[in-house]
């Protein structure tokens, strides 16, 4: 699968007018987060108001904008890890999109605001390895990941009962996720919802409170930059290597 890298700027997807828009939302990027099949490019998809993601499996980041309540939002979308599994188990290339996903926004963009959200399924329980898994996981984003994350519960349509029930349910290993997150917790229904609704503004509010908590206390999530930019190199030496190893094949007189 080809990453989709894009080096410039671009205007958002919808037609917005930027210098109308001066909200907090314009200098954000929100990141997906999750085992795979949680619900994360939907939820990108609910949050733009529009399918600019492609469903289906994602082997790299991609990110996106469109016009959300009045200002352009960036969501990157990333791969997810394989349920329950550890990060010894899931593939280098994975932990190094997931390593590099806050920077994959669009560049030379503003300076971003971090949100991640934490997508977690509300239809099947959540185990001990799985807090296991997203704990690993979300380390190879550093320790202030957790301070500017929110989970963000879909299919809640195929779910009997309230949240809060399954949340309970959840026992010991969701109490210790929703307590890393500061018990910041919403929802996205991505089959009821599609697109906008009052879930997705209820879901942006609160990204603008934990951001302006971080305003006032100074403390931004600041990309490892050191680290990206070493995860980056060994990717161009990889497409680099491949590019070579293909031109090998298709100028080889046996080939
Ligand atoms: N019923 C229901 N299905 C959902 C919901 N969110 C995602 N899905 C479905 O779950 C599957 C996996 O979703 P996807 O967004 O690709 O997950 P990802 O692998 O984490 O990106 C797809 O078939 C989606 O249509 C939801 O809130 N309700
Ligand atoms: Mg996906």
């Amino acid at each position: 699968m080809q990453c989709h890298l894009f080096s410039e700027w671009e205007r958002p997807q919808q037609n917005i007018s930027l210098p109308e828009c001066n909200h907090i939302l314009v200098k954000l990027c929100i990141v997906l987060l999750g085992f795979r099949g949680a619900g994360k490019t939907s939820c990108g998809n609910s949050l733009l108001g529009e399918a600019l993601f492609s469903l289906g499996r994602t082997a790299c980041c991609a990110w996106r904008r469109a016009g959300v309540a009045g200002s352009p939002l960036t969501v990157v979308d990333t791969p997810g890890w394989w349920k329950g599994a550890t990060v010894d188990d899931t593939a280098e290339l994975i932990k190094q999109e997931l390593v590099c996903s806050p920077s994959r926004g669009p560049s030379p963009g503003p300076p971003y605001h971090h949100a991640f959200l934490l997508v977690v399924p509300s239809d099947v329980p959540f185990l001990e390895e799985h807090r296991v898994s997203v704990r690993e996981h979300m380390g190879l984003l550093g320790l202030d990941v957790w301070s500017h994350t929110i989970v963000v519960f879909t299919r809640a349509d195929r779910r009997f009962g309230v949240l809060e029930e399954y949340i309970k349910q959840g026992g010991a290993a969701l109490q210790w996720v929703l307590r890393k997150c500061d018990h910041r917790y919403g929802v996205l229904d991505n089959k009821e919802t599609a697109f906008g609704g009052s879930q997705v503004t209820e879901l942006l509010g609160m990204i603008e409170e934990m951001l302006a908590g971080e305003e006032e206390s100074g403390i931004r999530y600041e990309v490892d930059r050191g680290l990206v930019e070493e995860v980056e190199g060994l990717r161009r030496a990889r497409q680099q290597g491949a590019r070579l190893r293909l031109r090998k094949v298709i100028y080889s007189p046996w080939a």
